[in-house]
């Protein structure tokens, strides 16, 4: 016997009775259970606040096991006459909740994108964190100042290795052998472990002056160069002396260079370098590769020349070296010396720029202290 919850038509005994279930109370009961699901899916659309709750709707609805695919495998149940009218009404009911579930998830995917804007909203007017941005070292600051001003006059700069070999550091030169220069109290030399410094030794450059020997060695004059960069002596620090500063040199080599050209250069660098209307004083001096050689002062930055505490009331500040290169050097290179002559300059750039900023103490320049270097 068939239980009479089964929509069969027919007889059923039902708890002794007979009991007919006809195709119209299938019908009826469909209609009503049609009409139910429409309600119930209605408000509970209503009450869904998140796409998950959807989706386990959906699934509940118009899942494989869901209510609406329940009641389509119902109609099966239906006669032929009955089953299109409420065959039409399930597939309506489909398409409205596919609709209705369509547009809640849109309205749902909506407010997830706004509420996401609104917490990711950025304040555009809000002022801005400023990078910590560097700035240029004043040593290199000096040095492109000195070379602005030497390209000006024609000169091109040259550039070597701050690992330099005797040979040009010091003999070529005209540095004799036994020169307090070339002691190793007053050099830093690179030997192997345990070997003595020999003929040919390796060293740190003491000043860049070899550059120039360099240069000459593989150009013919004319030659108007300037060399910067670093250069190291065996100094222990203190507020006038560093192991490690910077030079720039300077060298021009041509047909009847004089000692004049020398002086009128040095001049219009001087005017450049410190203002309009230095002078410029030279003193006699020695140096082992210029000849006649000459200390060089500019008429003091801060008292122009009255006197005051930088230029120890002298009304004089020592610049820089220069002289005549010694023919002696020329040779060196192969140059023809009846011919050829050239003048030489060198200054330390720390020096120039402790005489033009007030710096009292030459190590300030390398402890990297930004409070002192971010005031150039
Ligand atoms: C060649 C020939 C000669 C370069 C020169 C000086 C004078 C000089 C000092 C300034 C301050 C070194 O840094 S310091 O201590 N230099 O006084 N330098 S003439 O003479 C040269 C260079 C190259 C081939």
């Amino acid at each position: 016997m068939k239980s009479p919850s089964s929509f069969d038509e027919g007889d059923f005994d039902f708890c002794g009775n007979n009991i007919r279930v006809s195709h119209l109370g299938v019908e009826m009961s469909l209609r009503s259970e049609i009409a139910k699901l429409r309600k119930e899916v209605r408000g509970e659309l209503k009450k869904v606040s998140s796409l998950e709750e959807l989706d386990t709707l959906w699934v509940r609805v118009l899942g494989r096991k869901g209510k609406l695919t329940s009641l389509t495998r119902e109609l099966g149940r239906l006669s032929s006459t009955e089953r299109p009218t409420v065959g039409k009404m399930v597939n309506e009911l489909r398409q409205a909740f596919e609709t209705s579930f369509a547009e809640k998830r849109r309205e749902l995917e909506r407010e997830l994108r706004e509420r996401k804007l609104e917490k990711e909203t950025l304040d555009i007017t809000l002022p801005g964190k400023l990078p910590q941005l560097g700035g240029k070292h004043l040593i290199t600051q000096i040095i492109e100042e000195v070379i602005r001003i030497f390209i000006g006059l024609g000169y091109q700069v040259a550039e070597g290795p701050e690992v330099e070999l005797d040979y040009y550091n010091f003999e070529a030169l005209n540095t004799p052998p036994d020169h307090p220069a070339r002691s190793l109290q007053d050099t830093f030399y690179i030997r192997r472990k345990g070997e003595r410094p020999m003929a040919e030794d390796v060293l740190l450059r003491t000043h860049t002056s070899p550059v120039q020997v360099r240069v000459m060695e593989k150009t013919k004059p004319p030659i108007y160069i300037i060399a910067p960069g670093r250069a190291y002596r065996h100094d222990v620090p203190d507020p006038t002396h560093s192991p490690m500063f910077h030079q720039i040199e300077g060298l021009a080599v041509d047909r009847n260079i004089t000692f004049g050209d020398l002086k009128g250069t040095l001049e219009v660098f001087a005017r450049e370098m410190f203002g309009g209307e230095r002078k410029v004083r030279l003193r006699p001096h020695f140096f082992p590769f210029t000849e006649p050689s000459a200390e060089v002062d500019v008429s003091c930055i801060i008292c122009d020349g009255k006197g005051c505490r930088v230029c120890k009331y002298s009304g004089w500040l020592e610049i820089l070296g220069a002289g005549m290169v010694d023919p002696n050097v020329l040779e060196n290179v192969g140059y023809d010396t009846e011919e050829i002559t050239g003048f030489a300059f060198g200054m330390g750039v720390e020096r120039i720029a402790m005489l033009k900023y007030g710096v009292s103490d030459i190590r300030l320049f390398f402890e990297n202290d930004v409070r002192f270097l971010k005031q150039f």
